[in-house]
C-alpha cells in the first residue's frame, strides 16, 4: 500500500492543503483524492492552537468517511471529545482557541461539529496496523511489546508518549525516547513531539515538524520514506522545540 502520513496539524488548514497539493492529491469541489489511489494517514491532534480547527476536522471528517484517509487519536483529540461530550476539561493549550471557534458558530452547526467529531473519534482505533503489520501510525508512537495490545496503559502510551509523570524545570512533562531502544520490524511513523525536521530512529519516524509552532507541515510517503514539507505560517516558538533548549 502507498501512503501518505502527515504529522500534527493542530487547526493549520492553510497549511494542509498546501501539503496535499505538494503531495498531488487534488480537490474535486473540496474533496481531495490522489489520481494514484494512495491514501493518507493522520497522526492525531488536528485541533488547537491553530486558526481552524474546526476547517480541518471537517476535511479530515471527509476524508476518512470517503476511505481516502486514516486517522488515529492525539491527546489534544481525546481532549476535545471529553469536552463535546460535557466533561469538565480545562480550556488550556489551545483547546481554547477551538471552543472560541465552536462558539462563534450556529447552534446548528455546532450540533453538526460535535456529531462529526465524536464519530470519528469513536470510530478511531488507538493506533492503526497497516500494510500487513509492516507499518503503524500512533500519535506518540508505541513499544514493540504493545503492539497488538490495547487497554489503559497503551492508550495513555500512544497519547501522551513515554512519560514519567514528572516535570522539566519549564512545566514541560518529562517524555523518555522510547524509539532509540525499539527494536520491532513494523515502521512506528508518529508526532506529538515536535522537531525541527523528519527524525527517524531504528524503525521509527516522528513527523510532527511543529506546524503550529512556526516550524513546517510534513508527510512521510511509504513505502517510499520521502518526506515532503511545506513552511507554516505561523509565528516560531523556539521553547516548543526541545531539542533547542539550551
Ligand atoms: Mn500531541
Amino acid at each position: 500500500m502507498k501512503i501518505d502520513i502527515i504529522g500534527d496539524i493542530h487547526g493549520c488548514k492553510v497549511e494542509f492543503i498546501e501539503l496535499l497539493k505538494a503531495l498531488g492529491y487534488i480537490s474535486d469541489a473540496g474533496v481531495y483524492r490522489h489520481p494514484n489511489g494512495r491514501k493518507l494517514g493522520l497522526v492525531g491532534d488536528l485541533t488547537d492552537r491553530g486558526p481552524d480547527s474546526i476547517g480541518v476536522v471537517r476535511m479530515v471528517s471527509q476524508l476518512v468517511e470517503n476511505g481516502n484517509a486514516y486517522y488515529v487519536p492525539g491527546n489534544h483529540c481525546n481532549k476535545l471529545y471529553r469536552f463535546l461530550l460535557g466533561n469538565k476539561v480545562q480550556q488550556t493549550h489551545g483547546l481554547e482557541t477551538t471552543v472560541a471557534e465552536l462558539d462563534a458558530l450556529s447552534t446548528k452547526d455546532q450540533q453538526c461539529f460535535r456529531t462529526k467529531f465524536i464519530s470519528l473519534y469513536e470510530n478511531a482505533p488507538l493506533y492503526q496496523v497497516l500494510d500487513n503489520k509492516r507499518l503503524i501510525i500512533a500519535h506518540a508512537g508505541l513499544k514493540k511489546e504493545f503492539i497488538g495490545q490495547q487497554g489503559n496503559k497503551v492508550k495513555t502510551f500512544v497519547l501522551y508518549g513515554d512519560i514519567t509523570g514528572e516535570f522539566h524545570p519549564n512545566g514541560m512533562p518529562i517524555r523518555r525516547d522510547w524509539a532509540q531502544s525499539y527494536d520491532g520490524d513494523a515502521w512506528i511513523v508518529y508526532g506529538h513531539t515536535p522537531v525541527r525536521e523528519v527524525r527517524v530512529v531504528n524503525k521509527t519516524a516522528n513527523i510532527d515538524t511543529g506546524a503550529v509552532f512556526g516550524g513546517k507541515l510534513s508527510a512521510l510517503r511509504y513505502p517510499e520514506m520521502e518526506t515532503v514539507s511545506v513552511e507554516s505560517s505561523m509565528p516560531f516558538v523556539k521553547e516548543k522545540f526541545r531539542e533547542l533548549w539550551d
